[in-house]
């Protein structure tokens, strides 16, 4: 059958394909075109499929930019991430996991903290993994995206997701109503897109299959794998504070995750750095961290911390992934001398 047959045909039975998640647009047309084309898919039961969505308006809210512009505060930010709770599951995390976590370290030369760091921030070992149905979130975000400045581009991101999505229930034999996630469609304790699934997951236990929310050798394995394949650097450091001349830090901070300056750079500016075994030729980055109302903390972030900001473009983000890495590893190391930095701030 030809998808303008099929799409009359649904017509005929009385169904209105551009209704509901997939929204009054003509790109659903398009898409489902480009899967049968690409991918083999039938058009019919994938016009179906889509047409059966249910609108998700929630994460449809959620993608909106916020109506006016959030002041950054890297104090409540890390508040919410370091904090007793999520080091306390970090620790029965990493015990549960010991093995496995060293395996992956060995395999691909990711540390364990670091895997730690990112499965506490993202889903709390796999408490938070999120409860939108993927299959309808992916759909509404493709074909209904809310009004915003950045709408074209971001409809085309979720609109490769659900592509990768379709694709990979496929060929996996899995029901693409079984999944649940983000309000974005990112799933399993490391919350990885589909498309990210695709590329960097990997059966880490062995059990012929790939499961991200249900196995956590899986989801050890595949951070491990992400962050080898994006260019981590086994044995080298992640980030150091830096001190000194923090103004000139300040003017040169321009909040774009990419190594810049050399270390003898900054510290021909009167920055302190921290002596290492780094040569002054390793290119670094300023990482900056604002709070209100008190000073600017900066941070020196080598090619690891880049690395991280892949996974998630964010200086907050990799900073709290690495603060609590060393967090957790500090308690396992030495569960009674080491007291936990909890600070409060203002939401
Ligand atoms: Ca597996």
């Amino acid at each position: 059958m030809t998808l303008h047959k099929a799409l009359s045909t649904l017509c005929l039975l009385g169904g209105s394909l551009l209704q509901g998640a997939s929204g009054a647009n003509p790109s659903v047309e398009a898409f489902v075109q480009r899967m049968v084309e690409r991918h083999h898919f039938e058009a019919l039961p994938l016009t179906a499929l889509l047409q059966q969505a249910q609108p998700q308006e929630r994460a449809r809210d959620l993608v909106k930019p916020p109506a006016l512009p959030v002041q950054k505060n890297w104090q409540v930010y890390r508040s919410r991430f370091i904090e007793p709770h999520r080091i306390k599951a970090g620790i029965a995390f990493w015990r549960g996991h010991r093995d496995t976590l060293a395996r992956a370290h060995r395999d691909y030369g990711v540390p364990e903290e670091i895997i730690v760091g990112i499965l506490g921030v993202e889903t709390i070992y796999g408490r938070n993994t999120g409860t939108f149905p993927v299959l309808d979130t992916l759909i509404t975000l493709s074909f209904n995206y809310p009004e915003a400045p950045n709408k074209a581009g971001r409809s085309a991101l979720f609109l490769q997701e659900l592509e990768a999505y379709l694709v990979w229930c496929r060929d996996s034999r899995q029901d693409p109503h079984h999944w649940r996630g983000s309000y974005t469609g990112a799933m399993g304790l490391p919350q990885f897109l589909p498309s990210s699934i695709q590329k960097w997951a990997v059966d880490f236990d062995g059990d012929g299959r790939i499961d991200l929310q249900g196995s956590p050798a899986d989801a050890i394995g595949s951070v491990a794998n992400y962050l080898k394949a994006h260019g981590w650097e086994p044995g080298k450091p992640v980030d150091l504070p830096l001190r000194g001349n923090l103004e000139a830090a300040a003017a040169r901070a321009d909040g774009v995750p990419e190594l810049g300056p050399s270390l003898g750079e900054l510290r021909k500016s009167g920055m302190l750095v921290p002596q290492g075994s780094q040569s002054p030729e390793t290119r670094v980055m300023l990482v900056d961290l604002p709070s209100p109302d008190r000073p600017t903390e900066f941070r020196i972030g080598f090619r690891n911390f880049q690395v991280l900001t892949l996974y998630n473009r964010s200086f907050f983000y990799a900073t709290a992934v690495s603060d609590l890495g060393k967090a957790v590893k500090a308690r396992m190391k030495s569960p009674r001398r080491v007291k936990i930095r909890h600070r409060q701030g203002k939401p």
